[in-house]
């Protein structure tokens, strides 16, 4: 899969190189190519951004600068994501259905947005353009935005989890957000003791406890 990124500040995309997606590019699974988007600004001025038609603050990004930096990274193949707070909320099931994708571009997109005709001008080309939001806050820009969506795409990836077991455990999760509480050494920790049930080597009153747990916690966090 090829990951790519248009933004006006390339070195937040640093930290893929670490860990996991490092790994994941060094032995060919994944590829990550970040793109400035100055670097199609024209004039002396290299301006990304202009004031708004029908007034108000802000600014808002200039679509001939998009559209110089997204022609050449586009086909007919590409799924382009536009990161922002109005669009369809992200979740496990978009990530799994993007984890098929040949080519996602994300465009991270700052100030008051992007002019609505880069939307506009690659649908009408038959591009798959999402507009795509991480949850119901506002970001400065949609740099981290991309990167939430990158880390839980690619874990999807086969080969790129050290430990495919742990995504068979999620997927067997119809909804895979059933999480018990999880203990591990010491027994007593600071006074406070491991549920009994753990210590017991009971597979199936494990199992019981772990369910009654995961309801329980999920019932809690609505
Ligand atoms: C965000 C994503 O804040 C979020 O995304 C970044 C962002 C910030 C400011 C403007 C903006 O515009 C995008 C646009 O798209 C057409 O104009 C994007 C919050 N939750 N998820």
């Amino acid at each position: 899969m090829k990951l790519e990124a248009v933004t006006i500040f390339p070195e937040y995309f640093d930290s893929l190189k670490l860990s996991l997606l490092g790994k994941a590019q060094s032995a060919g699974l994944i590829e990550i190519a970040i793109h400035d988007l100055r670097a199609f600004a024209d004039g002396n001025h290299k301006s990304v951004d202009d004031t708004p038609y029908g007034g108000g603050a802000g600014m808002v990004m200039k679509a001939e600068v998009w559209g110089a930096a997204l022609d050449p990274i586009l086909s007919s193949k590409s799924e382009l994501i536009i990161l922002t707070p109005a669009g369809k909320k992200f979740n496990q099931a978009m990530a799994q259905e993007l984890s098929q994708a040949e080519q996602i571009v994300f465009a991270c997109g700052r100030y008051e947005g992007i002019d609505s005709r880069v939307t506009d001008h690659y649908r009408a080309q038959g591009i798959s353009v999402r507009e795509v939001s991480i949850g119901d806050y506002v970001l400065g820009g949609g740099e981290v935005a991309a990167m939430v969506m990158i880390e839980a795409i690619t874990r999807l990836i086969p080969g790129v989890l050290g430990n495919p077991e742990s995504l068979a455990e999620e997927s067997h999760n119809e909804d895979g957000f059933l999480e018990y509480p999880n203990y591990t050494k010491p027994a007593n920790w600071r006074g406070i003791e491991v549920p009994e049930v753990l210590l017991s080597g009971n597979h199936g009153e494990i199992a019981k406890w772990r369910a009654t747990q995961a309801i329980k916690r999920a019932q809690e966090n609505q």
